[in-house]
């Protein structure tokens, strides 16, 4: 591909929402990122804008196109679309392998020179990855090439995202105690709560919560659970004993609960680079607190036949070989042991060992910076195939 170099890079990123907030989460922050740190010319397609606004507040529900953050958002309504050969940007990206309106495709195949074709897949530390990274695979009936671009923890794949200012944001806010403070205090947390072990949960509904509850709630250690408005709501009604809506609150001997709001995606890494320990869970929160250099415990999306045993049984290799008590909290958490859960045992000696936690956090992330991030790997990649 030929372009002038006055020309600016377009590319377009297709998200389908299959569940919750991490498709559109990761789909919003890679368009953000090749925008404002690269000058391309993003436009985001999504098909759920009410998800969408869950993340990111400023988004109209009701707009077929608007421009947040200079990215162009245009509403993904269906596959009937029609579509000009001058509409079809320079990068064309299906995020998980989502199919792309066949309008779109066709005019892709139309078009001189024909776009770069990236299906963005999901994250997974299994070794596989590393053999299908930037595969080829050739439309069956159209001139026209998709490529396989696999994030990863290896330099034999597209790496992760990473703003480049995150590591210094985190750094300035992590080290500004009134930063940390009038966060919280936003968010409606007590002078005693933040003084406490403060601890962030995002989890699905299947996290054995009210087990680790009951023992928190006997810890020798105050403890303030923080969990965004409808995150484990049904562990977390039982605890309150009333609607778990942001605001809602109750202490229960060493353990307090306290509902959040959902809020914006910039907040929520405040709150992971706020708290002593985070549960997160999917795949963009699970990245999010790798870059927050705080000891955090991942629940890993549910798949039939527990398949997702395998991804979190390869990730910890890599992650916590070294560190007995996050492998044996991981797996509890994800129901992945075999015999019956000591969650006494195993909490006190995740407590124990916070700070060899925190310094294998530092560690991993220099290991995972030497992979490049996911944003310049993938434009390096695409530049590659022009
Ligand atoms: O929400 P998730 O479970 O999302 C996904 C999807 O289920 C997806 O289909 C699946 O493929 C993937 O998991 C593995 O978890 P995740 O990935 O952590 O995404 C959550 C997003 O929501 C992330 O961008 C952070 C953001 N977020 C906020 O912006 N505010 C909040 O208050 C919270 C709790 C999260």
């Amino acid at each position: 591909m030929h372009l002038q170099k006055t020309q600016t890079t377009s590319l377009a990123l297709f998200c389908k929402v299959v569940d919750n907030y991490g498709d559109i989460g990761i789909c919003w922050r890679l368009a953000k990122q090749l925008e404002q740190e690269h000058g391309i010319a993003v436009t985001l397609w999504v098909d759920d804008l009410l998800s969408f606004q869950r993340i990111c507040p400023e988004i109209a529900i009701d707009c077929d196109t608007q421009k947040i953050a200079h990215v162009t958002v245009r509403h993904w309504r269906d596959q009937d679309a029609q579509f000009a050969v001058d509409e079809i940007a320079d990068i064309v990206i299906e995020f998980f392998a989502c199919d792309i309106p066949p309008a779109y495709i066709g005019a892709m195949a139309a078009r001189t020179p024909r776009p770069v074709w990236l299906n963005l897949e999901g994250l997974t530390a299994e070794e596989w990855v590393e053999g299908c990274h930037t595969l080829p695979s050739p439309h069956p009936r159209l001139s026209l090439t998709k490529h396989f671009f696999f994030p990863g923890f290896t330099n034999k794949t597209g790496g992760l995202l990473l703003e480049t200012r995150l590591e210094q944001q985190r750094q300035a806010f992590q080290s500004d105690r009134a930063a940390i403070t009038d966060f919280l205090m936003q968010l409606g947390v007590t002078a005693s709560e933040m003084a406490s072990l403060k601890v962030s949960l995002f989890c699905y509904p299947q996290a054995p919560v009210s087990d680790v509850f009951e023992i928190w709630k006997s810890s020798g250690t105050a403890i303030t659970c923080l969990v965004p408005e409808g995150v484990a709501s049904h562990a977390v009604e039982t605890f309150l004993g009333r609607e778990a809506i942001a605001g809602a609150t109750a202490t229960r001997a060493a353990l307090t609960v306290r509902v959040l709001p959902f809020m914006p995606q910039p907040d929520y890494d405040k709150l992971l680079w706020a708290c002593d320990l985070n549960f997160v869970r999917g795949e963009d929160s699970f990245v999010r607190a790798q870059w927050a250099g705080r000891p955090f415990i991942w629940h890993i999306y549910p798949q039939d036949e527990n398949l997702h045993h395998v991804k979190l049984k390869a990730f910890l290799q890599r992650y916590a070989s070294e560190l007995a008590s996050v492998l044996s909290f991981s797996l509890a958490w994800n129901g992945a042991t075999e015999h019956a859960v000591d969650w006494f045992a195993i909490w006190a000696s995740l407590l124990t060992d916070r700070q060899k936690i925190t310094d294998r956090s530092a560690a991993w992330q220099a290991e995972l910076l030497a992979n490049g991030d996911l944003s310049s790997n993938l434009l390096k990649f695409a530049g590659a195939l022009r």
